[in-house]
């Protein structure tokens, strides 16, 4: 009796040791893939407060019909409420070295895991470029530039492919991913007091 007892009970210990075997070797996998999973990208927004009516207004000047001539149809969406910067002022302020802080890169400093995706999304009305440099520099407008000399990586403007790959248009969004471990500085060739400081540290620490 006790010897069957004590078989019985070995059995069902076996029986149970198995089924947590056969568990462990199920849930294993499952949790090695889920560590292995791509980190949640981190989100940086680019804003402005471009005005549509002067910043559409036609490219060709016309001292009559078209005194402040702008950057063509549909160049700046109507996405803010009401709070425009006409593109004469943003020129002026620009031109002054007092650039209009809305438009910007936000945040300003982002510090990440190494393996961690960037994704820039453009809440602002107009486009922009998310372009990393090895050096702050100005832009591709030097009227925006403020005398600041054009970063080489900006050179050429939208005719150079490398910077033409880094235009977020609208709405729209650019992922950065595989950044090497250390600081990279990414700019818009377009307004390039927009900045971005990006620290990549590594995996676990
Ligand atoms: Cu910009």
């Amino acid at each position: 009796m006790n010897a069957c007892n004590s078989s019985e009970f070995a059995k069902s210990k076996t029986t149970w040791y198995t089924v947590g075997m056969i568990a462990a070797l199920l849930l294993c996998p499952l949790r090695g893939a889920a560590q292995d999973e791509s980190p949640t990208p981190v989100q940086i927004v680019a804003l402005d407060e471009c005005d549509p009516t002067t910043f559409n207004a036609p490219t060709k000047a016309d001292p009559k019909t078209n005194p402040n001539p702008g950057l063509g149809p549909d160049f700046c969406k109507n996405v803010t409420l009401g709070a425009f910067t006409t593109l004469q002022d943003l020129l002026a302020k620009a031109g002054a070295g007092n650039p209009d802080p809305n438009w910007d890169f936000e945040p300003d400093t982002l510090r990440i895991r190494k393996g961690t995706p960037i994704v820039v999304v453009d809440q602002g009305g107009e486009p922009h470029t998310f372009t990393e440099v090895k050096r702050f520099g100005g832009g591709f407008l030097p009227p925006l530039n403020a005398g600041e000399d054009t970063a080489p990586e900006c050179a050429g403007g939208f005719s150079n492919l490398a910077v033409a790959r880094t235009r977020i248009l609208q709405g729209s969004q650019l992922q950065v991913s595989d950044l090497s471990k250390g600081e990279h500085y990414f700019q818009c060739c377009i307004h390039p007091w927009m900045r971005v400081k990006v620290e990549v540290h590594e995996h676990g620490k």
